[in-house]
């Protein structure tokens, strides 16, 4: 099968690009030491779904033929951009979140829906077990109606669906999809969501996966490392430090907080991931407390 062949070739591409054998041994021992649900949580950007989904498969496919499930949690906010502007409605942020009418939710969950599917489809597609989790996960309530509408913040995490998932050895999808007690859903940010089940799991290793493949400097270049003990205030005071990453690398900081010294948060791009995980120079950018 084509697919099949694909597979390989990117195994290979992948294998040959990363470091020793003993290197990946290495790693590979201690991510399989892991708890299963404590080895990794790997964020996906609507953007990657749209422009890296062959990469994106490739690289978990590897990641379960090495015997490794990470959790999978999905936005799908460029899609959803495409969607609602076709039906007409007008695209409002407020502080980075999308102001959800009643209308436009119908949307966001078809959306994610469709947006899910086609991951676990495409895994599966490749012989990767993967299960669909739409919903189900973030027990949330309005973040604050009046201003924002139909979104939600995280009250609780339902890990039932995910630890199913990985005791049938299949990757949890899942996507940034809130129900309230009532039933009612809500729109929840992807980082949002990601950042509370991290929170929850305290997994060894924390993954963003973005189309631009890590934090980026002033020329445009994907800064290798942050130490946030000895960098952060120095970071922060640069003046090239625009707005929207100011706001990620606050996240992160607060994340790493409440994680043990030994979890770090990565931020690359789908193609590097197996390269990330198990070599000593990794992928993009390495953020550690
Ligand atoms: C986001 C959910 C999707 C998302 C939105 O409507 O765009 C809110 O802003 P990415 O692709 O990971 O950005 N929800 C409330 O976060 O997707």
């Amino acid at each position: 099968m084509e697919s099949h062949k694909n597979t390989r070739q990117t195994i290979v591409r992948l294998l040959s690009a990363m470091g020793s054998a003993k290197e990946i041994q290495q790693y590979l021992k201690r991510f399989s030491q892991q708890d299963a649900k404590r080895f990794a949580v790997v964020k996906v950007g609507g953007a990657v779904l749209r422009d890296e989904l062959n990469d994106l498969t490739s690289s978990l496919t590897f990641l379960q033929q090495v015997g490794l499930t990470p959790i999978v949690l999905h936005g799908a906010g460029p899609q959803l951009d495409e969607e609602l502007q076709a039906a007409g409605i007008t695209k409002q942020t407020v502080n980075g979140l999308r102001v959800t009418s009643p209308k436009a939710l119908g949307i966001v969950r078809r959306v994610f829906q469709q947006q899910n599917l086609r991951l676990v489809e495409a895994l599966q597609a490749m012989d990767t077990r993967a299960t669909s989790v739409p919903s189900g996960v973030f027990m949330s309530n309005y973040l604050d109606k009046d201003v924002y509408g139909m979104v939600g913040k995280v009250d609780s995490i339902n890990l039932a669906p995910i630890e199913a998932s990985l005791r049938a050895g299949s990757i949890p999808v899942i996507a940034s999809l809130g129900e309230t007690d009532e039933g009612q859903f809500l729109n929840i940010n992807a980082d949002f969501a990601a950042n509370e089940l991290v929170r929850m799991l305290q997994p060894y290793k924390i993954v963003f996966l973005t189309g631009t493949g890590g934090l980026l400097d002033d020329q445009g270049r994907i800064i290798d490392s942050i130490n946030l003990s000895t960098e952060y205030d120095h970071l922060m005071s640069q003046p090239w430090i625009n707005g929207g990453m100011r706001v990620k690398i606050e996240q992160i900081a607060d994340l790493l907080q409440s994680l043990p010294l030994t979890s770090s948060v990565s931020i690359t791009r789908p193609a590097e991931l197996a390269k990330e995980l198990f070599t000593h120079k990794g992928s993009g950018t390495l953020v550690r407390r």
